[in-house]
């Protein structure tokens, strides 16, 4: 059997499939690893009630090949995991990728070998759960930034009698709530999404809070005929829009310039926020321009949203708690369908756990806010390790033996979200620094394999057999992304952007705000001879 690649990919997501593929167009031998059964990544594992994606079908959707795009059919505005899930696995079979995948297969190691190895000096070695071997000219980390789940260690956990399930590990074959008294800890996206369906299918439902989130209303439904054929009719330009979006989506709608909240008296700023109420779920970001950047602008913004919460919820205590006083956006805001009003609901309570925490688990329930709880299911909706728990799960070796994990310990440090000094040969598909999850991760996803791919073609080209960051280009792009983020709301309140609701991880915002400026930027460092990467013989 083959054990020796050109590329190795860990994943097999919305990223690795494409990576697969592309490496597969370029005539380079390569093999996928994926942990889970199936494809599918994030929608593979995420399989809690009402899991769905906020960015409309059309755009989360690949673009790079135009028959596929024609081909699929969304059935709804925003599909549901099950579609997205469907739609992956009809990518794998369509374009064989299955072939260069191996399911059931955890990356566990990636060392490279400075000396000796099996098929040579400076090759990656690849250590898979089954205790196999490989190696590879590169290693392509496509582990997405939301994979590695963030389960507190609540004490007593371990003696709860009940079921406890988290939505990024979600049981293939579904859990029924029915009769049950259900708990759920979180209110982040996953939960905002979940607590409706969850409502409705338990006898009763406790919600934990320990920080309120603002959501808009999606206003989901079955995808419109016209529309679907509308956007099927100019993809190639609504991909291309997407690409020029400060969130790599929003480019099959018209194209208006958002007014500056400032600019506008109280009576306009409602108006168009109301309209951008309409429009729903994350597009509402996009109502003033200064949004993001202007304090105050972002405070019209968030009032208006409370006062929503307000109109909803009939328990003016219980909209009170549900109503965040952070920045609009600044933890990433949800999209729902019945979130608020699900509150008003006789058999759903809201417990505020921001003082208490969660004291403990017991057999029976939970202690929280100095109650007992008595539950028969748990769901922890508890998050993820961001953006850097998945990759640090891989022991990475770089040139002598240097440790990802170390040379992380502080804070990612990476040059464009791609690639790390000292790591040879390794690319991260999203990577830390890059726009990643402040954006339509597909578009992101498209433009990484599409840089690493060219990369690669100019290797060849030159004659390279290797490349890493420069050590200096590395710390100015990290000081660039943390220079770019103080310009706007986000480091101003706790968010996994900054790696704050996990115990212990460094507090440093990982993403880069803006996708254009930073697709403009790769544009130029390849213009310049992929400037700030060094290549070697
Ligand atoms: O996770 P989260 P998520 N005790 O981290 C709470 C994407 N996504 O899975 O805010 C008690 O947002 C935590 O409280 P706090 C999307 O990018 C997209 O919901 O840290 N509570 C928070 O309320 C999203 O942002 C979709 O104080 C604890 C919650 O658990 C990202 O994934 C759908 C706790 C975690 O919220 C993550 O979303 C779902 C503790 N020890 C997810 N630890 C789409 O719609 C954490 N919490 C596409």
């Amino acid at each position: 059997m083959q054990r020796d690649y050109d590329v190795i990919v860990a994943g097999t997501g919305f990223s690795g499939l494409y990576m697969v593929y592309k490496m597969r167009e370029m005539g380079r031998t390569v093999r996928a690893f994926e942990a889970g059964e199936g494809v599918g990544g994030t929608w593979y594992w995420n399989r809690y009630p009402g899991a769905r994606c906020d960015v409309e079908s059309m755009e989360y959707s690949f673009g790079f090949d135009a028959a596929l795009e024609q081909e699929w059919e969304w059935t709804e505005r925003y599909s549901g995991q099950p579609e997205i899930l469907a739609y992956l696995d009809h990518v794998a079979d369509r374009f064989d990728l299955r072939r260069d995948i191996q399911l059931e297969t955890r990356v566990l190691s990636a060392h490279f070998r400075d000396e000796g190895g099996r098929q040579g000096s400076g090759r990656w070695e690849i250590e898979t759960s089954g205790g196999e071997t490989w190696t590879a000219a590169f290693f392509v980390s496509a582990v997405g930034c939301l994979s590695s789940t963030n389960t507190p260690d609540f004490p007593g956990m371990p003696d709860f009698e009940g079921a406890i399930h988290h939505t990024g590990r979600w049981p293939q074959e579904g859990v029924d709530f029915s009769g049950k008294r259900v708990g759920v800890i979180g209110t982040g996206s996953s939960a905002i999404q979940a607590i409706p369906i969850l409502a409705e299918e338990a006898d009763h439902l406790t919600v934990f809070q320990r920080t309120p989130n603002f959501s808009v209303p999606a206003w989901n439904a079955p995808l419109d005929i016209e529309r679907q054929r509308e956007v099927k009719s100019r993809y190639r330009e609504v991909r291309a829009a997407n690409r020029k979006k400060f969130t790599g989506f929003g480019g099959s709608l018209p194209d208006v310039e958002p007014p500056k909240a400032k600019d506008l008296e109280e009576e306009g700023q409602r108006f168009v926020l109301g309209e951008f109420w309409k429009a729903g779920g994350l597009l509402f970001v996009g109502a003033f321009a200064d949004m993001l950047s202007d304090p105050d602008a972002n405070e019209v913004a968030s009032e208006f949203v409370r006062e929503k919460i307000r109109a909803v919820v009939d328990d003016p205590e219980t909209a009170s708690l549900l109503s965040p006083d952070h920045s609009f956006a600044c933890k990433r805001p949800c999209a729902d369908t019945g979130y608020f009003e699900t509150f008003n609901r006789e058999d759903v309570e809201l417990v505020d756990i921001s003082q208490s925490g969660i004291e403990g688990i017991t057999r029976q329930g939970l202690r929280a806010a100095d109650r007992e709880f008595e539950l028969d299911a748990l769901v922890l909706a508890t998050g993820f390790d961001a953006m850097t728990g998945a990759i640090n799960a891989i022991d990475i070796r770089g040139r002598g033996g240097v440790s990802l994990v170390e040379k992380w310990s502080a804070g990612p440090i990476t040059y464009l979200g791609l690639g790390s000094a000292d790591f040879p040969n390794l690319f991260v598909i999203t990577g830390p620094g890059s726009p990643s999850v402040l954006t339509n991760m597909i578009t992101s996803i498209e433009q990484h394999v599409e840089f690493i791919a060219d990369c690669l073609e100019y290797m060849v080209k030159h004659g390279h057999r290797w490349i890493e960051p420069t050590e200096s280009a590395e710390t100015d792009w990290v000081a660039h992304v943390n220079e770019v983020a103080s310009g706007y709301i986000y480091p101003t309140c706790n968010s996994w952007y900054l790696g704050a609701n996990v115990p212990g991880k460094p507090r440093v915002f990982m993403p880069h705000v803006g996708f254009p400026d930073y697709r403009e930027r790769c544009e130029a460092i390849v213009a310049r001879g992929y400037e700030g990467f060094r290549f070697s013989s």
